[in-house]
């Protein structure tokens, strides 16, 4: 079981508090372009302005970030929120659970440029810890 502190939880929700998840989540298929090939049905992926641009890749993104947002509602209870997501990545979709790390990854770089000195050291491996656990929790129906 994960332990949260206090300090860790207010890190992790006063940085979400400002994040716009209509924004964010192109990411992922601009730097690892490779994981488009899951995305075969959103259009136009061809150039990073394309992607930025395209509206299926917003609506998408929108709704994994809304995602992560439910599991930082859900700290205590990480396994049982993502159960379900868990086996559609598994079973229907397919994904390969590195691309949850990878994507974790590149969440924290993305904050890290966003806010710039407020994301400090300590702010910073809090998310670490955050995505980690995010991707074992998604991670963990497969089999
Ligand atoms: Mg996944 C659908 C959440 C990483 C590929 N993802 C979804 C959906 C949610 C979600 C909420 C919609 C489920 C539904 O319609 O019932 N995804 C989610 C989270 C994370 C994640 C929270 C990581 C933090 N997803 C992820 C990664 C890939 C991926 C890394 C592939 C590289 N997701 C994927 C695909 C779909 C979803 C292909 C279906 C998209 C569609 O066809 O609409």
């Amino acid at each position: 079981m994960v332990h949260w502190s206090a300090e860790e939880k207010q890190l992790i929700t006063s940085i979400w508090s400002k994040v716009n998840v209509e924004a964010g989540g192109a990411g992922l298929l601009i730097v690892y372009p490779w994981t488009q090939r899951f995305f075969a049905s959103f259009g136009n992926l061809s150039s990073p302005t394309a992607i930025v641009g395209n509206p299926k890749v917003r609506a998408h993104g929108k709704k994994v970030l809304t995602s992560f947002g439910e599991a930082i509602k859900n700290l205590e209870n990480l396994k049982a929120t993502y159960s379900k997501l868990s086996e559609l990545h598994c079973e229907k979709l397919h994904v390969d659970p590195e691309n949850f790390r990878l994507l974790g990854d590149i969440l924290i770089i993305v904050l890290a440029a966003h806010f710039g000195k407020d994301f400090t050291p300590t702010c910073q491996a809090t998310w670490q810890k955050l995505v980690g656990v995010v991707a074992h929790a998604l991670a963990y129906k497969y089999h």
